[in-house]
């Protein structure tokens, strides 16, 4: 099957992109505020447009369509693949149904967009990055949502470890830390069932913390020694409508199949030291994503609380005057911002989806391959796989998979 005919609906000479999105919760959301952006801020050489949004409740897909813009609503995810007027898929659904969803749409000659983690288990993340192997000599790309990337200091460190800034590098910190699992009483949503999420805070957060340190550090990961926790391991059944985030407990109780927790150290192949932290406990904590880096030469350090800023400490200055200043990233020189405001007039979290968005349809127009890969996605399938067979083996150093 041969890339979908581009179509030049506007007769601008830019034709559009048609985006199909399967599930409309929190990220089908966070994605939604993303299509629908992108083209207002940046040129691009082709258009996106919302043309189909998929849930399973037709009522309330419908609702969702109507409030952020999509031109049609489906119940089958099928069909919504199916669609002349969708180019790419994006998919937004918890991590169950990723392969079955890619793999259709990759086959059906459209391109991919899918959320993190890639996969529930390493098995179907690597027939996913073979699909999407197959489907890009076919002109066909696929990405994974790790959204993270595109925040401009992260974009920014990246570049500054890249350009040698920190020199050889020894440590790499990371720690995700959420709270709102602190409550035992919070119902058993699918995010705390192995069957839906294929695992807890370790999937959800660690993915990100795992893809985050990697992409900044310029560097693989080797091998992992790990501990897991769930501190709670029942909860209340959810009763009515929930999200993954949130719901109220009914009156059965059922047992949480994933970890609450998870913290490792990690060897990168280069030598440096990581250690990370990923965990939904972390009582006060709402979203503190941080990555520190030291290296020889200096140090840079990231806290997504405060995502306008970059912590740069530049080890080869005076010790009378050295010491970590802040970066403030919002300059029309820094990654992503000559097409936003003026410096000083920061960003947030919801500019992340629109910068996926803008790569993504670079990509799909120049036909190059999108970062992060479907094969990244996999790798970082692996680490995880690592950090669950040795958690198992009480921290056993646990080699990750090439
Ligand atoms: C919940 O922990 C969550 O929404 C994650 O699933 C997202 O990937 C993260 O960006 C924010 O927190």
């Amino acid at each position: 099957m041969g890339q979908p005919e581009q179509r030049d609906e506007a007769g601008d000479g830019s034709p559009p992109l048609g985006v199909g999105m399967v599930g409309y919760a929190f990220m089908g959301a966070a994605h939604s505020q993303g299509w629908r952006t992108v083209g207002r801020v940046f040129d691009l050489p082709r258009r996106p447009v919302l043309a189909a949004v998929c849930g399973r409740d037709g009522a309330a897909v419908r609702a969702m369509a109507d409030r952020h813009g999509w031109a049609a609503a489906e119940t089958d995810w099928r069909a919504l693949i199916e669609r002349d007027d969708v180019d790419l898929v994006d998919i937004c659904t918890p991590g169950d149904s990723h392969a079955e969803i890619a793999l259709a749409a990759l086959a059906a000659g459209k391109h991919v967009l899918c959320e993190k983690p890639l996969a529930n288990t390493v098995e179907e993340a690597e027939a996913m990055a073979g699909a999407a192997e197959a489907a890009r000599a076919r002109g066909q790309v696929a990405m994974v949502g790790f959204n993270y990337r595109r925040v401009p200091a992260a974009a920014l460190a990246r570049s500054m470890v890249a350009e040698g800034r920190l020199g050889e590098l020894r440590h790499v910190r990371v720690a995700y830390l959420q709270d709102w699992l602190t409550d035992p009483e919070f119902p058993l949503t699918w995010r705390l069932r192995k069957e839906a999420a294929g695992s807890g805070a370790l999937g959800d957060l660690g993915a990100h913390i795992v893809d985050l340190a990697q992409y900044v550090a310029g560097e693989r990961l080797a091998g992992v020694s790990a501990l897991t926790e769930t501190f709670v391991r029942e909860r209340p059944l959810p009763e009515g409508a929930s999200s993954g985030l949130s719901g109220a407990g009914g009156a059965g109780r059922g047992a949480v199949t994933v970890d609450d927790a998870a913290l490792f150290t990690g060897r990168f192949t280069t030598g440096a030291l990581a250690s990370f932290e990923a965990t939904r406990y972390a009582t006060g904590r709402k979203n503190a994503l941080r990555i520190e880096l030291n290296g020889a030469r200096g140090s840079l350090s990231f806290d997504l609380e405060r995502l306008n800023e970059l912590w740069y400490h530049d080890g080869t200055e005076p010790d009378t005057h050295a010491g970590f200043r802040r970066i403030l990233v919002t300059e029309p020189d820094h990654p992503y911002l000559a097409a936003w405001w003026p410096p000083g007039h920061g960003l947030g979290y919801e500019h992340t989806f629109v910068h996926q968005a803008r790569d993504l349809v670079h990509a799909v127009a120049e036909g190059t391959q999108p970062l992060p890969s479907f094969a990244d996605g996999l790798q970082v399938q692996r680490v995880l796989a690592a950090v669950e067979e040795s958690a198992a083996k009480n921290s056993v150093f646990t080699s990750v998979a090439v």
